[in-house]
């Protein structure tokens, strides 16, 4: 195998594409779902068992790992797919986004942010340069640009102005990415829920030396069919050969939605968060097991699921743990909702190879919304 990093279109169906990105720690295959391991770790599940669903790929957070235990600790520790046991390839988001959702006392100026520690309150600072040498010494194989992403809806002024300081940050963090084979680094489109910022965006991001391209800004806030309209405006203005990323998404219908519109790859704690919540993520449609017609329900949550968790506990087990209390029942459920997610991703897969993504769509929706037979 080659020790670069490189991206292949092996089939499209309309605007859809699937491929693989070649890494040195593995292939990914896209449409490509990435399991939210936050904190060094997909919470309740080991990392065999993450792999075990289908996953190519884990994303990590630069927020949380330079807060505790710290970047410079992992890199001490051997790097943070070492440190989690986790050989193969992992994204990291550059933390902009996580310092405005989480950070409290935040100052945000052309240089980078200022913010105190959600944990313990102590005061860090965040710049591209910052953020890019943590994510190389969390020895992440693709790196994320520092970003502003502002939350919707938001003014055009206000868009406009996060979307221009993002490009500037863009330039700073392709320039501090420290080049390694094997290693990539996304651009991130930002730009409000206007066309025309969006654009701007997509072409000055184009132009620069990405190895790939992500979108931000959406899932903030605003209405599907936005999110969707700003993804058809935007998606043409990026490079066909390299890989896109949608950032935070989301519902499985966001996902299927996305991957008909070209986008590659996704992340979101929907299917782990959902699972220590006592919800299910299924062919059936999203199953909250709390409720009380699944209190003697015999049946699995999907019989043919090839999901340990999803095929072999009934779902009065899973009602019973998730009522205890009990820390085996959001092991289970993050579980099922991980191998489901993958699943959706390996259905899309196929679809679009067979040039049948349409009527996948179509089958796929109509079942989550008949529920169970
Ligand atoms: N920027 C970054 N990370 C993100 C987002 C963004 O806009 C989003 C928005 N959905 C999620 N995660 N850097």
């Amino acid at each position: 195998m080659s020790a670069e990093f490189s991206f292949t279109l092996q089939a499209t169906d309309g605007a859809a594409r699937k491929g693989e990105i070649f890494t040195p720690r593995g292939t990914i295959r896209t449409p490509a779902f990435m399991p939210v391991g936050t904190a060094a770790t997909v919470k309740a599940m080991f990392p065999q068992d993450v792999r075990a669903t289908g996953a190519d790929i884990l994303l990590g957070n630069v927020y949380h790992l330079m807060l505790r235990p710290g970047a410079e600790r992992v890199a001490r520790l051997g790097g943070l797919h070492r440190f989690m046991n986790w050989p193969f390839p992992i994204l990291t988001d550059s933390g902009g986004f996580q310092v405005m959702s989480l950070a409290k006392l935040r100052k945000l100026d052309e240089e980078g942010v200022t913010f105190q520690s959600h944990i313990d309150g102590s005061r860090h600072h965040l710049s591209p340069e910052r953020s890019m040498e943590i994510q190389h010494l969390l020895g992440s194989d693709i790196q994320m640009q520092f970003d502003e992403c502002v939350r919707l809806p938001c003014s055009d002024a206000e868009a406009e102005r996060a979307m221009r300081l993002s490009l500037r940050w863009a330039e700073r963090s392709r320039k501090a990415f420290r080049e390694q084979s094997g290693r990539a680094v996304f651009g991130i489109v930002q730009g409000g829920a206007s066309k025309p910022l969006r654009i701007e965006s997509a072409r000055a991001l184009a132009q620069m030396d990405f190895h790939g391209l992500a979108v931000g800004g959406l899932a903030v806030g605003e209405p599907q069919d936005v999110m969707l309209d700003m993804l058809e405006t935007t998606l043409p203005h990026l490079p066909d050969a390299k890989p896109r990323y949608l950032m935070g998404v989301g519902t499985p219908d966001d996902i299927v939605q996305a991957v008909a519109r070209g986008i590659d790859m996704f992340d979101c704690v929907m299917p782990t968060r959902a699972g220590r919540h006592g919800l299910a993520y299924t062919r059936f449609g999203k199953i909250n097991i709390k409720n009380s017609r699944y209190a003697e329900d015999l049946s699995p949550l999907d019989p043919e699921s090839t999901s340990p968790a999803a095929r072999d506990y009934s779902r009065a087990y899973l009602h019973h743990l998730v009522k205890a209390g009990e820390i085996l029942g959001m092991m289970l459920l993050t579980q099922a909702n991980v191998a489901y997610y993958q699943s959706l991703m390996a259905g899309l897969r196929a679809a679009i190879a067979e040039r049948r993504l349409a009527d996948f769509i179509a089958e796929t929706r109509a079942q989550w919304n008949a529920g169970e037979a």
